[in-house]
């Protein structure tokens, strides 16, 4: 085991959060994320049965371990966290399950091993000044007639958030901090309620390694506020944010990362409080990456939120590679890499068969800039598929405010008719929003059928802001013919007035 070092680091995350100090945290040896992720093996245990009387058929496999049980975490779905203070057992149990002797009443047990995520974000950067990413994606057309609604939610698991951020806090509706590692956690306990990023730096792999601000860049490019004379404007300009903590110092663990998404879904996770109704997410983005196979429990997870109409969206991941790891290889996600100013796929993205689309992400030099911290008006550049990811999240929630039942293989097959990138290689779709939005019209089936319904419903009158919304369509209808984006824009109003008539707060004249 590494024996680490983080004097500075602790009392800084306590200066930070206003914790006491305990002077003997500074020299207490932190144990590596991989250290304890060995000493972690994820359990399926079936429902009837209760933990204990599990817990106690599990280990006459392996009698030496049942006093080397620290403790058991639920990871959602009936799956547990199994912390072992010796990584031995974790191997005495992979091995009666391969010789399938894990059984609990004659039936096979499935486990995965504990894998470790890192976020897939490049290095600093801070020579550019400019917000290129949304005239990449064409922005501010969708804009003008498209911005989310504001019982929307966004969730994001990550390294957690600044709380009180300046271009954020009117986002910031729920979160909590799933880390059951207290030395992961940097913040001397397991879970609890405060989702505030403590920073996820320190001595990684024997380097040293700085905080990030992961989440808060993250959710920055999600639903940054906008128009607001600070910092920067997200993709969404009015969903509200949800934040799960998975990702502390030097990375996060899966059943951490996975429990903390069943969670913003509304799922059930075993001592945390469930989350509000109004607060479940229709979106939740992953800019993690790992090395490993999406395993059991990771498909058994992303499969349930498929079930419950939440859409994930997953970073390829920076190492250059053309194989992609969990959870951008499981089924069901949307996949992204990440492209240049020029529309290029940047070198460093992980691509094969299960890439979706391009977004930007930027290249050192060129990079995407957005909320940071610890500052609560911080703000910088980074680089990686984690900046691309949360573009098409963002994007992916504006088509949800019209049409909240819309799947993840309607999603890809929107994404199959985007426009390619020219003069390179690779043939992946890019991320290109007034495209993004005429296509889902022609693809998502029902749009006309529903546009009947809510007529027939009685909503026949739409006007919202003061402004008449025939005027708003006739304004639409002239542009159409003024302007070559005048078709595109006349569809927006419609597709606008759709949105807010299904959520009951408007109606629509026709
Ligand atoms: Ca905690
Ligand atoms: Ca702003």
């Amino acid at each position: 085991m590494s024996v680490n070092v983080f004097a500075m680091n602790t009392s800084d995350v306590n200066e930070r959060v206003g914790v006491e100090i305990n002077p003997n945290d500074s020299v207490e040896p932190l144990e590596s994320i991989e250290d304890v992720a060995a000493r972690e093996l994820l359990i399926e245990k079936p429902n009837h049965v209760a933990l204990q009387e599990f817990t106690n058929t599990l280990i006459r496999n392996a009698p030496e371990c049942m006093s080397h049980i620290e403790k058991t975490t639920s990871a959602g779905l009936g799956w547990f966290t199994y912390t072992f203070s010796s990584s031995d057992c974790v191997e005495t149990l992979i091995e009666s399950a391969s010789a399938s002797k894990l059984e609990v009443e004659g039936k096979a047990l499935r486990i995965a091993r504990q894998g470790v995520v890192t976020v897939a974000q490049m290095t600093k950067d801070a020579m550019s000044a400019q917000s290129w990413h949304h005239e990449s994606m064409v922005s501010n057309a969708i804009w003008s007639e498209l911005q989310g609604h504001p019982g929307q939610r966004m969730g994001v698991v990550d390294t957690g958030l600044i709380r009180g951020h300046e271009d954020l806090d009117s986002k910031d509706f729920a979160g909590y901090d799933f880390i059951h590692d207290a030395s992961v956690a940097a913040d001397h306990d397991g879970r609890d309620a405060d989702y505030q990023d403590l920073g996820d730096g320190g001595v990684c792999n024997g380097q040293e390694v700085s905080d990030t601000w992961h989440g808060t860049h993250v959710s920055g490019l999600m639903v940054a506020e906008p128009n607001n004379d600070r910092g920067v404007a997200g993709v969404n300009w009015n969903a509200g944010l949800v934040t799960v903590r998975a990702v502390g110092r030097c990375g996060g663990f899966d059943s951490d990362v996975y429990s903390g998404a069943l969670w913003m879904a509304g799922e059930h996770i075993d001592g945390v409080p469930d989350i509000a109704a109004e607060d479940r997410v229709s979106v939740i983005n992953l800019s993690l990456s790992s090395q490993e196979e999406c395993n059991p429990y990771v498909q058994t997870v992303m499969d349930r939120l498929a079930e419950l109409g939440v859409i994930v969206v997953v970073a390829s991941g920076n190492q250059g590679k053309a194989s992609i790891g969990a959870p951008g290889s499981c089924d069901g996600v949307i996949t992204v890499g990440a492209h240049d100013r020029d529309g290029v796929m940047t070198e460093y993205t992980n691509h094969d068969a299960s890439l979706d689309i391009l977004a930007p992400g930027g290249v050192p030099g060129d990079g995407m800039v957005s909320t940071l911290g610890p500052a609560k008006d911080a703000y910088g550049y980074r680089v990686g598929t984690s900046m691309a990811a949360p573009l098409v999240a963002g994007s992916i929630s504006l088509l949800q405010s019209v049409y909240p039942e819309l799947s993840a293989s309607m999603v890809k097959s929107i994404f199959q008719k985007l426009p390619r990138c020219t003069d390179c290689s690779d043939n992946t779709p890019k991320l290109e929003l007034d495209a993004l939005i005429s296509i889902a019209s022609e693809v998502v089936p029902g749009f006309e059928e529903e546009q009947s319904r809510l007529v027939d419903e009685g909503f026949l009158e739409y006007y919202t802001g003061g402004v008449d919304g025939t005027q708003e369509l006739a304004s639409g209808c002239a542009q159409a013919s003024s302007n070559q984006h005048g078709f595109f824009l006349a569809f927006m109003v419609v597709l606008s007035a759709l949105a807010r008539a299904r959520q009951g707060d408007a109606v629509i004249k026709v």
